[in-house]
């Protein structure tokens, strides 16, 4: 199985720890291609020299190789959202993690598409629980 953890980057990176968590319990389900989203040595400024032209190539590939993509949607991020159609048009399974926060409120472009499976969660440990449904309705029950 291979897993596409997408989380933002230039978006901002508040929920960074939260994204290595996520992806360390991936790591039980497959190969997640995109470990690097929950560095810490990637941050919203890009100072790492880092060629934008290279890393769409490489990102889009790894798409496009993924069996799935799970995308943690708190934090806005265009990156995300393109990552999330791009996705959709490849016919891939897509999960969506939105931390439920005050009242701050998903983009309807996501929220509102019904081919996009969305789940709401506070806690770390409800997105594992939603991780586990995710994997077991898709891949195991099958
Ligand atoms: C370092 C500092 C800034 O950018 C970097 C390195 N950049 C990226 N490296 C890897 N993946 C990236 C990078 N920038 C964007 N992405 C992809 O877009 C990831 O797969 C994320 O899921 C998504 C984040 O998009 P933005 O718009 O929040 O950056």
């Amino acid at each position: 199985m291979k897993i596409y953890f997408a989380g933002s980057i230039r978006g901002g990176r508040n929920d960074r720890e939260l994204y290595l968590k996520i992806i360390n319990y991936l790591e039980n389900y497959g190969q997640v291609l995109t470990e690097h989203i929950g560095s810490i040595e990637i941050t919203e400024k890009g100072e790492d020299g880092s060629n934008d032209e290279w890393i769409y190539t490489r990102d889009i590939n790894w798409l496009k190789e993924a069996d799935v993509l799970i995308a943690e949607v708190s934090t806005p991020s265009l990156g995300v959202g393109y990552e999330i159609a791009f996705a959709e048009n490849l016919d891939k399974n897509i999960l969506c993690l939105f931390r439920k926060q005050n009242d701050k409120k998903l983009s309807a472009m996501i929220a509102g598409n019904e081919r996009l499976n969305i789940k709401n969660y506070i806690h770390f440990e409800e997105a594992t629980k939603l991780i586990d449904d995710f994997f077991l309705s898709n891949f195991i029950n099958q």
